[in-house]
């Protein structure tokens, strides 16, 4: 039986996986990857995981001491290589970076994946730019991987966009997400910067490496967090009724525009989205980019003003609204025919999603215990 609750989850789960972006593929087969980040965030530790993390799907790899600054850096990544048993090349003679690099990529077998661990800096300086920009026009990488420690918290954030902004990032790694409480803060940080978030170091081992998967994420924060406060609070102020009606549509795969506006309706009753997102315990203190935020609060304002212009046949099925009735919607309502369309496929994706979790016994057994205030999922 479809219930209020599983509609509010829909609502949380839908907004902060908007805000995590989209789930970004990452190929396991023999590619050059490059490694950079600052002092002591777990550039030679992650190398060493990335690495293993490739040989256990069957691809052969080799490790890059490029780390010219600090000799023992380079025996740190050798053990490392030792222990996982795979290539590795050093040459504690030279002191440019991209020359290691060249010889690495001259003595390695062609096709195996290559890993290269560059130093690191107190801050994002000239100097590393500058290293980092000439190891690429060598290595030729096809991913750019910075590597951040998540105790960072929100200035991780501020790192990782300065960081795309100067060398071009295909990725980021959040370490030490194990040892952190601000590990939340610099998830939805990092989100915003632009740079995917690619995998999770969970602490100091080989094989503590996960693969980052925003959806499944979403999932085990809901899991997880106490959203008990934010049940009650839902609960107070919204139209139980009507919300309990939108909700058994939504479950049932008939989410019309009707149950959309109701669902809009009591979201904006629950007040501004920031502090839904701070009664969040993963997500606690962590403050969200505030464009993000304004995004959401306008398209929400958007979307009621379009809902306000579409008559009772539009509202009880959508799919009537084509062609040049989206124009006239938008007219009428003083928005753009994008936003009508963006609307509409809202409504659709939402439709989808709730019918997947109303199909999905596992999931749906999942959010009853939890809602029935029994231990939370492992
Ligand atoms: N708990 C935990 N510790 C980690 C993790 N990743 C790295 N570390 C630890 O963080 C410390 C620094 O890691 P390194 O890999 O040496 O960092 P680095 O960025 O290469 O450091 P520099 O080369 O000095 O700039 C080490 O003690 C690691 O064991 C992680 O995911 N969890
Ligand atoms: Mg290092």
């Amino acid at each position: 039986m479809a219930s209020l609750r599983d509609f509010l989850v829909r609502i949380i789960y839908e907004e902060i996986r908007g805000i995590l972006g989209k789930d970004r593929a990452f190929d396991v087969r023999p590619r050059r990857i490059l490694m950079a980040g600052l002092f002591g965030q777990g550039k030679t530790t992650t190398s060493g995981k990335l690495a293993r993390f490739f040989q256990k799907k069957g691809v052969r790899v080799g490790l890059v001491a490029a780390d010219v600054h600090r000799p023992a850096a380079v025996d740190q990544l050798e053990q490392l290589a030792k222990k996982i048993g795979c290539d590795f090349y050093a040459n504690r003679a030279e002191r440019r970076a991209e020359v290691i690099v060249q010889e690495a990529l001259a003595k390695f077998p062609a096709h195996i994946a290559v890993i290269v661990d560059t130093a690191g800096r107190s801050g994002i300086d000239p100097e590393l730019i500058a290293e980092l920009t000439r190891v690429k026009q060598v290595l030729q990488p096809e991913e750019t991987l910075l590597v951040l420690d998540a105790a960072m918290g929100q200035t991780a954030g501020r790192s990782a966009a300065a960081f795309h902004q100067a060398v071009g990032l295909t990725g980021v790694i959040l370490t030490k997400i194990d040892g952190s409480a601000k590990g939340g803060g610099a998830l939805s940080a990092v989100s915003v910067s632009g740079a995917p978030i690619l995998f999770l170091g969970t602490g100091e081992h080989l094989d503590e490496l996960e693969r980052f998967d925003p959806t499944r994420f979403v999932s085990r924060l809901l899991g997880m967090g106490d959203i008990q406060t934010l049940l009650e609070r839902f609960e107070e102020l919204s139209d139980k009724e009507g919300a309990q009606k939108a909700a058994e549509h939504l479950m049932s795969g008939r989410f019309s525009l009707r149950d959309m506006r109701a669902q809009l309706d009591s979201l904006g009753q629950m007040g501004p989205f920031s502090k839904l997102m701070s009664m969040l315990p993963s997500f606690g203190g962590a403050k969200l980019d505030e464009q993000q935020i304004e995004g959401t609060q306008v398209r929400l304002r958007r979307f009621r003003a379009i809902l306000n212009s579409v008559n009772t046949a539009e509202l009880d099925d959508p799919h009537v609204i084509k062609g040049e009735r989206i124009h006239r919607i938008a007219r009428g309502s003083g928005q753009r025919p994008q936003e009508v369309r963006a609307l509409l496929k809202y409504c659709d994706s939402t439709r989808k999603a709730a019918h997947g979790i109303a199909t999905n016994r596992k999931l749906r057994r999942q959010l009853e215990r939890q809602f029935s205030g029994g231990a939370p999922p492992a």
